[in-house]
């Protein structure tokens, strides 16, 4: 296994210093690694085609290639700025990519990394971005490896990429634990959240939220039919919400949101904003974190949620950071006219064991469009 402060250490070496992206689970021990770092020298970026651009700024403003790390869901937000500004084709941006291999063939993982595990070397080809498999057995081979990776990417004046397996990093030996004041769990928030949306319909985003979302209508005997889980696509939630708002105006839709997906797609804020449907309600589980991939801070630190959503036309925006605060906002969200918008400070972290839906996508999006009938 690699040593994730001495695999930053040769980085640094290889003159790079500044590092940019999206957080990914089989990442959690680099990321963790990187969060000791200056603010200058580390952006945890709102998607992972704003990293790619972050790493382009880099290069132009210093002639060093940046890193952008990635869960492979993430080349897809990516494509396009790697193969219209970065590619060798156009501006011939070095930097090196270190993508998390979620779904790669014969290991076992969810449905929703299924195809993009599949394709991601092929899609690497595609693209022309020529990559290696991050070695795992010890540092110096995996230092080799990044050596290589950055002499083509400098040389040839192009993004390369590592391919990194589950289980490739040690746990960082700097990662420490960091403080949160927040009184509820996401858990015990969602909680009321659902007592309130009853059997209407909801769009549930993605990460932990969904699974605890499945695990309390399990535990409560209720159904999953309106239920959508938004496994993959993350920062698409509300997007979803609104085709459905829009084509079913008499249905009330639920989003429950996470604070790391609403950043990723932000606009998609004001194109609810704009086209304004009443029966859509959008709340946003705040934790400040990337909280179901290792809780790696988000911006949300330094973003007032409330006044971006009354700033895009939510006729209704409220904020709640305990259970008394959460029930009136509820009760005001509930029947006031959409689109409305509750932001919830929470804390941290999840349970531990907990599930995952055991019903497939497509089974759970046929039960779902059927609740329609
Ligand atoms: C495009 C894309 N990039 C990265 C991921 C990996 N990922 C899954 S959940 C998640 C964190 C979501 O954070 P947030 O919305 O704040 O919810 P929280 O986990 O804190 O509840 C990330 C980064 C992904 N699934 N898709």
């Amino acid at each position: 296994m690699v040593h994730p402060e001495r695999f930053i250490e040769t980085l640094n070496q290889n003159g790079v210093t500044f590092f940019t992206g999206v957080p990914d689970s089989l990442l959690k021990e680099f990321c963790l690694g990187l969060s000791s770092l200056p603010a200058a020298q580390h952006v945890t970026a709102a998607n992972e085609g704003a990293a790619v651009a972050l790493a382009t700024g880099h290069y132009l403003a210093t002639g060093d290639p940046a890193l952008v790390y990635l869960q492979n869901s993430g080349l897809g937000n990516a494509v396009n700025p790697l193969v219209s500004l970065a590619d060798p084709a156009v501006y011939g941006i070095p930097m090196l990519l270190m993508i998390g291999w979620r779904g790669e063939p014969n290991v076992v993982d969810e449905p929703q990394h299924t195809r993009q595990g599949a394709i991601t070397p092929t899609l690497l080809d595609t693209l022309g971005i020529p990559y290696r498999v991050l070695p795992q057995e010890d540092d110096s081979v995996a230092h080799k490896a990044v050596e290589h990776m950055l002499s083509i990417a400098r040389e040839e004046r192009r993004p390369t990429a590592l391919l990194v397996r589950k289980g490739t990093f040690f746990m960082c030996e700097t990662a420490h634990d960091r403080k949160d004041a927040a009184s509820m769990t996401r858990e015990e928030a969602l909680k009321k959240v659902i007592e309130f949306v009853g059997t209407e319909h909801v769009v549930a985003t993605t990460g932990m939220l969904s699974r605890e979302l499945f695990e309390l209508r399990e535990q409560y005997n209720g159904s999953h039919e309106r239920d959508f889980l938004t496994v993959g696509s993350m920062g698409h939630a509300s997007s979803i919400a609104l085709g459905i708002a829009l084509a079913r105006p008499g249905n009330p839709v639920w989003c429950l949101d996470g604070d790391g997906a609403v950043l990723m797609h932000l606009g998609s804020l004001a194109t609810i904003g704009k086209n304004a449907p009443k029966n859509f309600r959008h709340v946003v589980f705040n934790n400040q974190a990337h909280d179901s991939v290792g809780g790696h801070l988000t911006a949300a630190d330094g973003a007032d949620f409330v006044a971006i959503a009354k700033a895009v036309g939510y006729p209704t925006a409220l904020f709640a950071a305990n259970q008394k605060e959460l029930m009136d906002a509820l009760v005001v969200i509930k029947h006031s006219m959409g689109p409305s918008f509750l932001e919830i400070r929470i804390r941290r972290g999840a349970r531990d064991g907990l599930g995952r839906p055991t019903k497939t996508p497509r089974e759970s999006a046929d039960a779902f469009r059927m609740s329609f009938e």
